[in-house]
């Protein structure tokens, strides 16, 4: 069996190391132009080139959970794309959503603002009831993060495409239920998928109808956020500020203003990272199971596109 490794963005040593460990029985290779037909590939924003030249692959491993950038690319329609399922990713998405909730709501950086002046000041404790949080996506890393909001006991609510049922969510589903959602929203949180349909969703239209006093926390794509809508509704106040770690260019670009606008927390796309033994300990299982002929979970859907 013959896998290739095309990752921009990863460094192949550890990879290969990795790999071979848990597929003794395969040939792991870095993949170069002109090289013989695989089986398998491990890829993370491969060029069309790749896919071009290995049309008899049976799956595509991507490393990561979002696979916009394969599905902008033309894959032989026998190759199917699997993405990471959690792989180590839940936690730390809830990590990073839960810290970026309580900062914004218990106001920690107004009170790193008074210390840093030597200031012993209290704000006066605002209530959780007042703080809905609704996470757009429900999938495997919206539902992570449900739970740990929970556990703080703020009030939930998800939107997903499908009917849920998620214990202590008020769940949405659909266009037609995307507005009684937000109107219900005050901390928003986007965990939705990149497609042609999510694209842009976080617009002034949509941002507009969450509570007075909103607040955005997007750990999805850059390209949900039409960047340019965000900044009036922060400076007129009906959104109280926004956590941003993902940004229609990523790095962010020098003089964004997003570096420097008060009310936006800016990180380097780095919610919840690709961790090695774990990605590689599910993309050997699965493709051991795919060789026995078994079903696996993480298949994307061409239809869908996620
Ligand atoms: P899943 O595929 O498990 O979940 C996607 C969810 O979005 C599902 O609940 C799905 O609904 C819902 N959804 C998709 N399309 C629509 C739509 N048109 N309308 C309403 N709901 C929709 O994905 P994951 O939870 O694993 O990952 C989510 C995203 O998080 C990734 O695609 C990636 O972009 C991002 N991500 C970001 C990272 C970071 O570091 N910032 C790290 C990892 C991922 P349904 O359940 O009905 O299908
Ligand atoms: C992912 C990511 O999709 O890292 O896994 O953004």
């Amino acid at each position: 069996m013959k896998i290739y490794f095309c990752c921009t963005d990863f460094k192949a040593e550890p990879w290969l190391t990795a790999l071979r460990t848990a597929l003794p029985q395969a040939e792991i290779e870095v993949w170069a132009p002109g090289a013989p037909p695989g089986d398998y590939a491990v890829v993370w924003a491969p060029p069309q080139a790749f896919l071009d030249e290995q049309p008899r692959l049976k799956a595509l491993f991507n490393l990561g959970a979002g696979v916009d950038a394969l599905t902008q690319l033309k894959v032989a329609p026998a190759t199917q794309l699997v993405r990471l399922d959690d792989a180590g990713m839940s936690v730390q998405m809830a990590e990073y959503v839960v810290h970026a909730l309580i900062r914004h709501f218990r106001e920690f950086a107004l009170y790193e603002q008074d210390v840093a002046q030597g200031k012993w000041s209290f704000r006066r404790p605002r209530l959780r009831q007042d703080f809905p949080v609704g996470i757009m996506g429900l999938g495997v890393l919206g539902q992570r993060v449900a739970r740990a909001v929970q556990a703080f006991e703020f009030p939930v609510l998800g939107w997903s495409r499908s009917a849920k049922d998620v214990p202590g969510v008020r769940c949405h589903a659909g266009a037609e239920q995307l507005s009684d959602f937000l109107a219900e929203t005050r901390v928003l949180v986007c965990l939705l998928p990149l497609t042609a349909e999510t694209e842009g969703i976080l617009n002034r239209q949509t941002l507009a109808q969450l509570r007075p006093g909103g607040y955005l926390i997007n750990v999805a794509r850059g390209a949900h956020l039409v960047e340019e809508d965000l900044i009036p509704l922060l400076d007129n106040g009906h959104l109280a500020g926004a956590t941003l770690d993902v940004f229609r260019q990523e790095p962010l670009p020098a003089g964004h203003p997003f570096w420097r606008h008060p009310k936006i927390a800016v990180t380097p796309h780095t919610a919840a990272r690709t961790l090695r033994d774990e990605s590689v300990a599910q993309i050997a299982a699965k493709i051991t199971r795919l060789e026995h002929g078994e079903s696996i979970a993480g298949i994307v859907d061409p239809m869908k596109g996620y």
